[in-house]
């Protein structure tokens, strides 16, 4: 294999022409292994493809690919223990609360661990083999994502015959699309099959090649049904069949189609294959192109960030990467490529209508997908949405709201169940069937601030949008959570404060003064945090819709009896528990008691200085490593606390390269090649969060007013511009700078309306223009 360096120098003039910076990922050999694949998605459907000379695999994924189904894991006996449980926990015998909830306060089966739970899974594989005629190698290998086109494409020569194949998940038509040219006629020549490591079968029906199957759902084994249909267009040459592939032979031109649907939601699945496919094969390859970029671009052309340039930007992806850490000031416009492709994932997994992205979004390679993929909500699927809003991709945040509205029913249940409370509840997993049960184990199963938490996430769709029927359709899951927390808010004897019990902070625990450990406790502090931020969140809702008198004044009056948003530790740090606990792992990944800090707004640099001081404290010393989604997390927490070379340490951490896929919950996040970020294994939230991060380095809008460049690092300061950010109060932000200093804005809203604005030092009272 060669390199061509003239043609490197090519294809960046014609990229760099063609947009300020490239936006692009790229590679000079075939993807070795899966997390160094390009992603595309249409938010429904995925594909990776390797990019293989020889044989090429595709992956393809449906984000509704789930095994698993429905079920009642619900103990109802379990709120018969409660008063036992408090009791125990009141006499600081946490350890043996912990006990009782593990034999009688946890879900009934195996929950997460079972087969009715299901998993989000990969679709199946593309399998190409290329027949070149002759033996030869290939040079002038090339292949790349245009991250603002939503296309790959792999190029090389082979033979003297230069090879171009094009690939994209249709935002036309829904099916995925490959199409290959060769630069002389009737040189193109593969097979292509299509598998499944389980619960697949294909076959040939006509012109098309089929893949069909069920998967578990855990009871009778028939759970969901799939059909994915492939259909291959040839310009020259021929067509033929060989057992179960689709041979091509001596073509000029040739485009592969992959329509596929689930019965998820959708009885008429087998029609939707049909239908979507047929559209597609009567379109030409250019129309389906333009309509798909046409889309694509609606969503993501809203933003432009540009920080600077620098040299090491030429370089591959993988090359890129492993240069940032030591030379950050050589590639000015890397933060920009992950922050744009946080957003090209958002635009890619998931859509309105359909589901919210899953841990990977909805991208897997294999049948048992690392923690089944599915939905945690002690912050994993709430970063998850953390740059959708600021973003300028509102919408995207609604899937995620159609989800949670599912859970109130069966949270109703739950909350029954374990607390005979009002309002619904849930715990810390879910999945797409509405699981709302605590988890199968006390040890991280019953933090129940999973159901307020999602309650953030649907309130900051609302601030920022400004949308008061959403604000009206999402008030009854709100207030519903509110009541489940007012239910159960018991005194504390010590502090005769409101608190749960029992309680958990997320995935942490503590040692007794025995010496045991647990996670069992009264109050943890993201409980508090979170109850404070739901009630304000719900009376501002209901005086907002003129309803719900009563209620207003009950919840004011609780939240005057709550713990304060943080608590300052003997340590000086933020106190994770009620009690001043020692922690067992004082570096451990969740940082749940900063919850105040981000994403709510409890905690402000500003506006209590001394729980931001604190929660300084509480990060240095749970240090600057962890899983990415905790790196991104920490990135966050810093931009919140207004210190952007602090932030940009942690960028820097996360952009650190690895290949490594074992599952990890200690140091040792950082990015594939391809960009995903790595727990390790591949969890989309990483990048996720680190793109909310890199946003809020560069604009605030929580404290009250829009601050620009609040936390920017000194690398940044030199130049740079921002188009088409969002603030709160549906307000579009566009500004450039020079040197740290600002030197011109637009603040833009629908309607005219004043805003307080802190810009270079000031704050001031400006009118928003309404941007016609
Ligand atoms: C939470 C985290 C883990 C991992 C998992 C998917 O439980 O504590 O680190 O991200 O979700």
């Amino acid at each position: 294999m060669k390199r061509t360096i003239g043609l490197v120098a090519l294809f960046f003039s014609i990229t760099a022409s063609a947009q300020e910076r490239p936006l692009q990922l790229w590679f000079d050999k075939p993807a070795a292994q899966w997390e160094e694949t390009l992603p595309l998605g249409n938010g429904r459907l995925g594909m990776t493809p390797d990019g293989g000379v020889a044989k090429e695999k595709v992956v393809l994924n449906d984000i509704t690919m789930w095994s698993g189904s429905p079920q009642d894991a619900n103990n109802y006996e379990a709120y018969k223990q409660l008063p036992q449980i408090r009791s125990l926990l009141s006499a600081g015998k946490n350890d043996e609360a912990q006990k009782l909830i593990d034999k009688s306060f946890i879900c009934l089966g195996p929950g997460s661990g079972g087969p009715q739970w299901g998993c989000f899974q990969m679709l199946a594989d593309l399998n190409i083999t290329y027949n070149y005629g002759a033996e030869g190698s290939h040079s002038e290998y090339r292949r790349w994502l245009s991250i603002d086109s939503a296309i790959a494409t792999t190029t090389f020569t082979l033979n003297g015959v230069r090879y171009t194949r094009e690939y994209f998940t249709s935002f036309g038509d829904d099916v995925d699309l490959i199409r290959i040219k060769a630069s002389k006629k009737g040189a193109i020549s593969f097979a292509v099959g299509i598998s499944r490591p389980e619960r697949g079968e294909s076959s040939i029906s006509g012109q098309a090649l089929q893949l069909a199957g069920q998967l578990n759902n855990g009871t009778d084994g028939k759970g969901m049904q799939y059909l994915t249909e492939v259909r291959v267009l040839n310009t020259g040459g021929k067509q033929t069949v060989r057992g179960k592939e689709l041979v091509i032979e001596g073509a000029d031109e040739a485009l592969i189609l992959v329509s596929t649907a689930s019965d998820f939601r959708n009885t008429n699945y087998r029609s939707l294959v049909t239908k979507n496919m047929n559209a597609a094969l009567k379109k030409s390859y250019a129309m389906q192109k333009q309509t798909h970029v046409t889309n694509f671009r609606k969503l993501f052309g809203r933003v432009a960030v540009d920080l600077g340039t620098g040299p090491a930007e030429s370089l591959t992806t993988d090359k890129r990467l492993a240069a940032y850490y030591k030379q950050p000031e050589e590639d000015k416009s890397l933060p920009v490529l992950f922050l744009q492709f946080g957003r090209y994932l958002s635009i890619s997994s998931t859509r309105v209508g359909l589901l919210p992205p899953n841990l990977q979004g909805l991208w897997a390679n294999q049948v048992n997908t690392p923690w089944n993929g599915d939905y945690h909500l002690d912050v994993n699927v709430q970063m998850n949405h953390w740059p959708v809003e600021m973003s300028n991709l509102s919408e995207l945040n609604l899937p995620l709201t159609e989800l949670v509205r599912g859970l109130v029913k069966p949270g109703q249940r739950t909350a029954k169940a374990y607390y005979n409370a009002d309002g619904w509840v849930a715990h810390v997993i879910t999945n797409v069937w509405g699981f709302t049960e605590p988890g199968e184990s006390a040890s991280w199963g019953v933090t129940k601030s999973g159901s307020g938490w999602l309650c953030n996430n649907l309130w900051e769709h609302y601030v920022y949008s400004d949308d008061v029927n959403y604000l009206k359709s999402i008030y009854p899951i709100l207030k519903g959570s509110a009541l489940f927390y007012k239910s159960i808010l018991v005194k504390d004897e010590k502090t005769g404060w409101l608190v749960t019990s029992p309680s958990s902070s997320p995935e942490n625990s503590f040692y007794l003064p025995n010496g045991n450990h647990a996670s069992i406790c009264v109050g943890a502090t993201i409980d508090n945090q979170i109850i404070r931020e739901l009630f304000n969140n719900v009376i501002e809702a209901a005086v907002k819709l003129k309803t719900d008198k009563k209620l207003v004044d009950t919840l004011r009056a609780q939240l005057k009896q709550l713990p304060p948003a943080g608590i300052i530790s003997s340590s000086g740090r933020i106190q994770e528990w009620l009690e001043d606990y020692k922690e067992t792992d004082p570096q451990h990944r969740h940082i749940s008691h900063l919850y105040g800090l981000y994403p709510a707004n409890l905690i402000t640099a500003n506006g209590t200085p001394d729980l931001a001081e604190a929660a300084k404290k509480t990060l240095e010393v749970r240090g600057d490593d962890g899983p990415s989604w905790a790196i991104a997390y920490k990135q966050l927490f810093w931009a919140r606390l207004l210190d952007g070379n602090r932030a940009f340490k942690l960028l820097r951490e996360l952009l650190k390269p690895t290949l490594r896929t074992d599952i990890n919950y200690g140091a040792g996040g950082g990015v594939y090649p391809n960009l995903f970020s790595a727990g390790p294994p591949f969890q989309i939230d990483g990048n996720f969060g680190a793109a909310a991060a890199i946003m809020e380095m560069v604009l605030q809008s929580h404290a009250g007013h829009i601050e620009l460049l609040p936390a920017i690092p000194d690398l940044w300061k030199t130049e740079g511009k921002v188009k088409g950010l969002k603030a709160r109060g549906n307000i579009t932000v566009s500004f450039e700078w020079k040197n740290g200093v600002v030197t011109k804005y637009t603040i833009t809203s629908p309607v005219k309306k004043q805003v307080k604005l802190k810009v270079n030092g000031e704050m001031k009272t400006v009118w928003t223009s309404t941007g016609k």
